[in-house]
């Protein structure tokens, strides 16, 4: 298939663990870009420019110059070679009528990360309480829109009501690639960390 980059080395013949990665949130908070920012191959999308078809149902509130949306989702990868592992990435459809395909992401998913636009929360709601119902581990991502971030990480974590008071609130930029790196470190840490614990209390 061409745009994929068949040129990673592969040494110790170790081949790296496939895991796969959601990368959540509400209209326009930045998954598609995140996944743009940081995939390895040319990320596969969905998209659509956005018509007068979905007035009403696309809340372009406060989206500054948001012409395209993703119809279905965004997909990416990267291979994070001293992890040993390759993530798969896969945005979410963020409108509410493309919920009936979260059940279907979820499958083989081991952690996800939750994209917040402080100026908007209430957008993210849907996916924080999603993940928090189905158990899956994620970190939230705070999308510093205008290079700054007037809250801080306890008080967004506070705001979005986190079940679990120890979920990472990372400030990130989605056009960063270090920044987008650092947060799927965090991710892969928080997964380690949840893997090694003692037997989850369960609800
Ligand atoms: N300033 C700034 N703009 C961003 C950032 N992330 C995304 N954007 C812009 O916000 C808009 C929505 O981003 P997009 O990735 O399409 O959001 P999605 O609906 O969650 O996929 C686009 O115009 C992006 O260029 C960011 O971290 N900082
Ligand atoms: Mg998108």
């Amino acid at each position: 298939m061409p745009g994929y980059d068949t040129t990673a080395p592969q040494e110790q013949g170790q081949e790296p663990a496939p895991v796969k990665i959601l990368v959540a949130g509400g209209f326009g908070v930045g998954k598609t870009t995140l996944v743009e920012t940081i995939s390895e191959i040319e990320p596969l999308r969905t998209e659509e420019r956005l018509t007068s078809a979905g007035i009403g149902v696309d809340d372009l509130d406060g989206i500054e110059s948001k012409t395209v949306t993703t119809v279905a989702m965004d997909f990416g990868r990267l291979t994070l070679t001293d992890a040993g592992v390759v993530l798969y990435l896969f945005g979410t459809p963020g409108q509410e009528r493309f919920w009936f395909m979260w059940d279907d992401l979820l499958n083989g998913a081991l952690g996800a990360i939750v994209l917040v636009d402080t100026r908007r929360l209430d957008r993210s709601f849907p996916a924080v309480d999603f993940f928090e119902s189905r158990g899956l581990p994620f970190v939230v991502g705070a999308n510093c829109f205008h290079g700054e971030q007037p809250y801080t990480a306890e008080e967004i974590g506070a705001a979005l009501h986190l079940r679990d008071p120890n979920t990472p609130v990372l400030m990130l930029d989605a056009r960063s690639r270090t920044d987008v790196r650092g947060s799927l470190l965090a991710l892969l840490d928080l997964l380690i960390a949840k893997a090694q614990a003692p037997a989850a209390v369960s609800g």
